[in-house]
């Protein structure tokens, strides 16, 4: 059971508490999940060493609750509560200016149980007729509802990366400026961003503001202050940027890149040693003497702490490695040597095999991965096995061709509802190597899930399992799998997870990426490419692994060539 299970197990029951008209009571129910979905360590070693209520939020009931729901799968007060509401409504609270409360007098006054029928109601003006609304509310919910549908939340980091990088480019080239940074969850790669974060040295504030807004980039204008401002630009992001004086640059830097998390213990460890930190850099609690801020490392250095890369500020036990100097020396993008999952115009890909390793010379690369979709994914033009043959013939004489770099043939193989393998092993064993992927049958059990991707593991001709979890980041929950199963299963039997690089997967995440290090299994990062630009979300990949700890061992891809053909036998 994981952390996050738990926790989206409170969250309902805290709406549907709330729903009810209970009070107080949701807070602390979604105070807990919030805690227990940050942890870093898995929630059943807490449950197994008798320390659940150790978790900030976690009281007596609610620990009672949370065993209930380890031990048994499920918790019989949720299903009681369950049964007395339907589920839809549930969605009705996420209409904004609809309160629990409307939503109780909705079910009630007008049967109305779902996100359907209150679009139905609205629009048959239904709803003018209770006590206290009128057409004004209609409207209202209707756009509510709109804007639910459209709803597209967080951004993809994949896309917020680069419109960052185009504002801090343009403040370079209009204004000057070399002190100067994204902050904020983007610089610490989050897979996704609420907003972007900008930060400048400058001690002329009001000529960076100036520079700020007249972006061509920029739609609207949200606030403009004196040293700091928000816009909002054409693709819907906001954008805050903040200027301080050229001498807090580092201690501002460190504040705004956060995580606030990050930033709340290192307050604690500040107070501990009779110091005072904030943006504007570390003091002597009683004398009020600045002793750092001009850079980050002097920051760090302050509190006695080695400098950590943003990426892993994140709480989840970076300080304590910081002052123990066990941070990992984390994987970077040049370590990379080659990339083990791309498409070529063989299935659905845009370029050619000819091109791709062209590129991958380009890039510096050793070997490239051609994995094409296999026959029975008809939507993706999946190769049939006749066609196979001759393709592997002809990535060999390409590889050959290709000077400086080997073109590795595999392919991405569906895995079947069985766990069985979309091409027989007679024609597996003439590829150099096999990515296996679920991209069916998704909505199985938990169990049925993870035998499936536990038997296609068992094939030896599986070398690396795509995308673990399936997850589409703002579009489809992972599968219902066991990912430390899938974790141990790819331990005893060697096989290699992918880190998806595409922005939209980035599967297995951050923490799973750290959970699999530590059980000593190797991560293939593979950029799903469908066309030479996308074999640049390597870097998005990397990002992730780094945020997941990731050091160059534990990567298939930072191996040379020769290590490579060593660990897949060819
Ligand atoms: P986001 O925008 O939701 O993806 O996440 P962040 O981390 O970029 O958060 P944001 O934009 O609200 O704030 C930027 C940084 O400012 C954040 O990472 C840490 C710092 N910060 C914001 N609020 C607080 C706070 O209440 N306490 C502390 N210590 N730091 C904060
Ligand atoms: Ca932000
Ligand atoms: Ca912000």
């Amino acid at each position: 059971m994981s952390n996050e299970k738990v926790a989206r197990v409170l969250y309902e029951i805290a709406d549907l508490l709330e729903i009810k008209g209970v009070e107080f009571k949701p807070v602390a129910y979604r105070r807990a999940a919030r805690n227990i979905e940050e942890l870093d360590k898995d929630i059943e070693e807490y449950l197994k060493e008798g320390r659940l209520r150790e978790i900030p939020g976690v009281g007596e009931a609610i620990a009672k609750k949370i065993s209930e729901i380890i031990e048994s799968g499920e918790l019989n007060y949720l299903k009681e509560l369950r049964e007395e509401l339907p589920a839809g409504l549930l969605q009705l609270i996420e209409v904004p200016e609809i309160g629990p409360r409307t939503v109780m007098r909705l079910y009630k006054e007008l049967k109305i149980t779902n996100l359907h029928e209150l679009k139905r109601a609205a629009e048959e003006h239904r709803i003018r007729r209770l006590k206290g609304f009128g057409d004004r509310s209609e409207e209202i919910i209707l756009k509510g509802i709109s804007l639910l549908e459209h709803r597209t939340g967080r951004m993809l980091l994949g896309y917020a990366y680069f419109y960052g990088k185009a504002i801090v480019d343009y403040m370079i080239a209009a204004g000057g400026y070399s002190l100067i940074s994204t902050a904020g969850s983007l610089r610490r790669m989050k897979e996704t961003i609420g907003d972007i974060d900008i930060l400048v040295g400058s001690d002329e504030p009001e000529k960076v503001m100036r520079v700020f807004v007249e972006n061509p980039r920029v739609s609207e204008v949200i606030a403009k202050g004196d040293t700091k401002s928000s816009v909002r630009l054409e693709e819907g992001v906001q954008v805050d940027i903040r200027v301080v004086s050229t001498d807090s640059y580092g201690a501002a830097l460190q504040y705004f890149t956060g995580s606030k998390e990050h930033n709340i213990s290192l307050r604690s460890l500040a107070i501990e040693k009779g110091l005072k930190i904030n943006e504007y850099g570390v003091f002597k609690k009683d004398a009020n003497e600045r002793i750092a801020g001009r850079t980050e490392e002097e920051v760090y250095a302050a509190l006695g702490l080695e400098m950590m890369p943003p990426e892993i500020r994140e709480n989840r036990g970076e300080i304590k490695a910081s002052i123990e100097h066990r941070l990992p020396t984390l994987v970077e993008l040049g370590d990379i040597k080659g990339d083990f999952h791309v498409h070529s115009t063989m299935s659905d890909g845009g370029a050619t095999v000819e091109e791709i390793a062209q590129d991958a010379v380009k890039r510096g690369y050793e070997y490239i991965g051609i994995t094409d979709h296999s026959e029975s994914l008809k939507v993706a033009r999946g190769v049939a096995k006749e066609d196979l043959k001759r393709n592997i013939e002809k990535v060999r004489e390409i590889s050959e061709k290709t000077g400086g770099i080997r073109v590795l043939m595999g392919a991405e193989v569906e895995i079947r509802n069985d766990g069985i393998l979309d091409y027989p092993d007679s024609i597996l064993k003439d590829l150099d190597f096999t990515v296996g992927a679920v991209h069916s049958g998704f909505k199985m059990s938990e169990k049925d899930m993870t035998e499936r991707i536990v038997t296609a593991m068992s094939n030896d001709y599986l070398t690396i399992l795509a995308h673990p979890t399936g997850r589409v980041l703002e579009q489809r929950e992972p599968h219902q799998v066991d990912v430390d199963t899938i974790i141990d299963t790819a331990s005893e039997k060697g096989v290699f997870l992918e880190l998806n690089a595409l922005p939209e997967r980035l599967d297995l995440n951050d923490l799973n990426c750290r959970k699999a290090k530590e059980k000593g299994v190797t991560i293939a990062i593979g950029t799903d490419a469908h066309s030479l630009a996308q074999l640049n979300y390597m870097m998005f990949g990397v990002a992730t692994g780094r945020r997941g700890w990731l050091e160059k061992s534990s990567i298939l891809n930072t191996r040379s060539l020769k290590e490579v053909e060593r660990s897949l036998g060819i």
